[in-house]
């Protein structure tokens, strides 16, 4: 890792501005480019094989807003933070928010659990069972309360409800429980409330799963109404999926709550956004930089990362995240939108490629460390983080157990 040189960064910005223009609109909407870091990450985590402990770890909700602080601190965009309910179960959650406040964040999404309890082995708001059915339903409307209380616009729900044996369930009668539940909790939602309702084809049932993908996510959300919208986590397709189609796709219908953003080589494995596939991330941002300029797309768009670091340092892999994601949003703006609809509607195929190809292999390094100085933050923030001694600071400080999450 090397530090920004003012002396290289004055002629890479006058060189991207000749080849692009653009520049201030572009600045101004990278250092407006918001994401969300989840508490859930800062704590110890790891897989069914086995947590590894890292010293300095949070060791209850209110140092988990210190670490993503942190991370705010140095990047600049990251003023929110996801919660897990009851993973981050306080008895005063104003006090949390006010907390969270004096470290410089605030609360973001509600993420309600009815994975856990032992009474969901056979499903949540799907099981059999009304007394589950009820026990889950009760639990996410104390979540929405809860996000009143700290004045949380998101209420972000997955299930992993789903059965592991064919026969096992009755897929019609699954649904509609499903669909009865949710209408309960949609009505409960405040008017400036959203829904996010996230899906995932397997894990940790195997054979089905009761909200498998986008379409069926998708499909409730109609029945629910506006304030229900898809929740894409990047993790949760089967491999090779064209994830960018379905980002288009749900723009395009007013559909697209947010993203829980991370990367996977070969299942959920929460590594690090854009860190095996940084192109795919340029293509979803190309999507999502492309619906900005269309004043008729919806712009309400949470972004929020969801990863499981069980062997990274938790605050630098949140910052490098933070960072990895501004790349290819900055990368996506620099796209020539004007040619690029030129050589589609003219069947340029290789134009067409060569123009998001272009803006893809640009550095952008120099324009997001200007970004960040006009912004009052490091230009190179895993550096500065590192010379900050936070995490020696934390290691001495935070003696004992570290909170454990299960995972990403
Ligand atoms: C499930 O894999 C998931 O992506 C959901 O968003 C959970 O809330 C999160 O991970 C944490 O387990
Ligand atoms: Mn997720």
């Amino acid at each position: 890792m090397r530090r920004t040189g003012p002396k290289t960064l004055a002629p890479a910005l006058e060189a991207l501005e000749q080849r692009f223009g653009r520049l201030d609109a572009i600045k101004k909407r990278i250092a407006n480019h918001h994401i969300e870091t989840p508490s859930w990450a800062y704590g110890d985590s790891g897989t069914r094989f086995g947590v590894f402990k890292q010293a300095g770890v949070p060791r209850n909700t209110f140092e988990k807003m210190e670490d993503a602080g942190a991370v705010h601190k140095f990047t600049g965009v990251a003023s929110s933070v996801a919660i897990h309910i009851p993973w981050d179960k306080v008895d005063d959650f104003s006090a949390l928010s006010e907390y969270a406040q004096e470290q410089g964040v605030r609360i973001g999404a509600i993420n309600p659990n009815v994975f856990q309890d032992q009474a969901y082995k056979l499903g949540s708001l799907t099981n059999e069972d009304p007394s589950i059915r009820q026990k889950a339903l009760d639990h996410i409307l104390d979540c929405i309360e809860i996000g009143k209380t700290v004045d949380s616009k998101l209420l972000s729900l997955w299930f992993a409800d789903g059965t592991n044996y064919p026969g096992q369930g009755d897929f019609r009668r699954r649904k509609q429980y499903l669909l009865e539940n949710l209408t309960t909790v949609y009505k409960a939602l405040p008017a400036d409330m959203r829904m996010l309702l996230e899906y995932k084809f397997f894990e940790p049932a195997w054979y089905h799963t009761d909200l498998a993908d986008w379409g069926m996510s998708y499909a409730f959300c109609r029945h629910l109404g506006e304030q229900a919208q898809v929740l894409v986590d990047l993790g949760h397709h089967p491999l090779a999926t064209n994830i960018e189609h379905i980002v288009a796709f749900l723009i395009d219908e007013g559909k697209l709550g947010g993203f829980h953003l991370n990367d996977k080589k070969y299942a959920d494995d929460d590594v690090s956004v854009a860190s095996f596939n940084p192109y795919q991330m340029f293509l979803i941002y190309n999507e999502l930089a492309a619906a900005e300029d269309d004043p008729a797309a919806q712009d309400n768009i949470a972004y929020m990362i969801d990863q499981s670091h069980n062997i990274k340092p938790k605050i630098e892999e949140m910052i490098q995240s933070v960072v990895a994601c501004q790349v290819q949003y900055a990368k996506a703006l620099l796209v020539d939108r004007a040619a690029l609809t030129e050589a589609q509607k003219n069947g340029d195929v290789v134009r067409a490629e060569e123009i998001l190809k272009e803006a893809y292999q640009t550095d952008v390094s120099p324009l997001l460390a200007q970004v960040r100085m006009e912004m009052g933050v490091d230009p190179d923030p895993i550096i500065a983080f590192r010379e900050s001694g936070y995490s020696e600071k934390v290691a001495r400080e935070r003696q004992g157990e570290g909170a454990v999450t299960p995972g990403g």
